[in-house]
């Protein structure tokens, strides 16, 4: 039995089934990924400007990056591994299996291919909130869903990769603000979930109550590096449920894996999954 066929069998006797994204699942839609060459903007790594403290010592420069994100995720498109997970979702659904797609990504390419309830473990660039609400989810005034680019006119022709340095080049008072229930101006901050921040609570009960029921995990694109999400395949590998990884190269985790699948995610799997939705789909009617 070949290691596709034996996967799929996985699949069949599953009953809650958990996929997790990373940024490699996006890759191919021309979004650049964190640690791969593309994870470079000017001469930071995202990882410097994600967090809270680079957002309080230079607003202005944090909201360059996301402006520039903004700018080429508004361009990309979900790519055909978008489009298998939604597919698989809905197959999953109608088999009467559980199914909970986890992404670590906050493009919203996965929305944009169909897939439906979508936990955003780590928010969206999408989305917007006063400066100081804990919240990552979406509640009207708090934290909503903006798309507008440039999301403020100061930010018109900013954010290119190879531009200068220029700390502060905005004045804090020309970057996005909204006027709070008493008028005040807030500043405005990406509902992106930056390192050393927790997630939000309402997201962590939905992940927890997926992954400690989970028996079939299937991780795609993510270098396996960052927590909570690093955390998943041990955990359902350590209460004797299948781990499968689609990647281009092996992860910290691959060890764990009963599933290894080395490549490209656009490709391996609509290759993967399609015969088993097609089938599972034939036998639901
Ligand atoms: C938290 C939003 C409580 C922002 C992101 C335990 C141990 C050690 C450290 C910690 C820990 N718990 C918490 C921490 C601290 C920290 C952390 O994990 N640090 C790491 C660096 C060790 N975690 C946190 O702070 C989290 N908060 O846990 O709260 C707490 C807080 C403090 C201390 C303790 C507890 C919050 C983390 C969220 C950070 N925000 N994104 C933004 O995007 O701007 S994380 C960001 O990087 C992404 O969202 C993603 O989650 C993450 C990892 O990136 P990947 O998706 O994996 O992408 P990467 O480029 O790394 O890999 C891509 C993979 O795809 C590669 O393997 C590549 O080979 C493959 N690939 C490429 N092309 C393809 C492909 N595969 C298939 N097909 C292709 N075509």
């Amino acid at each position: 039995m070949s290691k596709e066929t034996a996967f799929r069998a996985a699949l069949d006797a599953a009953k809650n089934i958990v996929v997790l994204t990373g940024a490699g699942i996006s890759a191919e839609s021309g979004i650049p990924t964190f640690r791969g060459a593309g994870g470079l903007w000017r001469s930071y790594n995202a990882m410097e400007l994600a967090t809270p403290e680079a957002f309080q010592r230079d607003p202005s420069l944090v909201w360059e990056f996301y402006h520039y994100r903004r700018t080429v995720v508004a361009k990309c498109g979900p790519n055909p591994a978008h489009f298998a997970v939604a597919s698989l979702q809905r197959a999953c659904n109608l088999a009467g299996k559980k199914f909970t797609l986890l992404t670590q990504n906050i493009d919203r390419l996965h929305q944009a291919a169909g897939s439906t309830d979508v936990v955003e473990l780590h928010g969206s660039l999408w989305l917007v909130k006063p400066v100081g609400h804990p919240g990552f989810l979406e509640e009207a005034g708090l934290v909503w869903e903006n798309r507008d680019n440039p999301i403020c006119a100061a930010l018109e022709g900013k954010g290119a990769p190879d531009a200068a340095q220029l700390a502060g080049s905005i004045p804090a008072e020309n970057l996005p603000h909204f006027p709070d229930k008493d008028g005040a101006r807030k500043m405005l901050r990406p509902a992106v979930v930056w390192f050393g921040e927790t997630l939000d609570p309402r997201v962590v009960s939905r992940m927890s109550a997926a992954i400690d029921e989970c028996d079939l995990l299937l991780v795609i694109g993510t270098s396996a590096v960052v927590y909570p999400a690093a955390a998943f395949a041990p955990i359902v590998a350590s209460q004797g449920g299948v781990v499968a990884e689609v990647n281009l190269e092996p992860t910290k985790n691959s060890a764990l894996c009963q599933f290894s699948f080395q490549g490209q995610s656009a490709t391996l799997l609509p290759l993967l999954l399609d015969s088993w939705v097609a089938a599972t789909n034939e036998k639901s009617l």
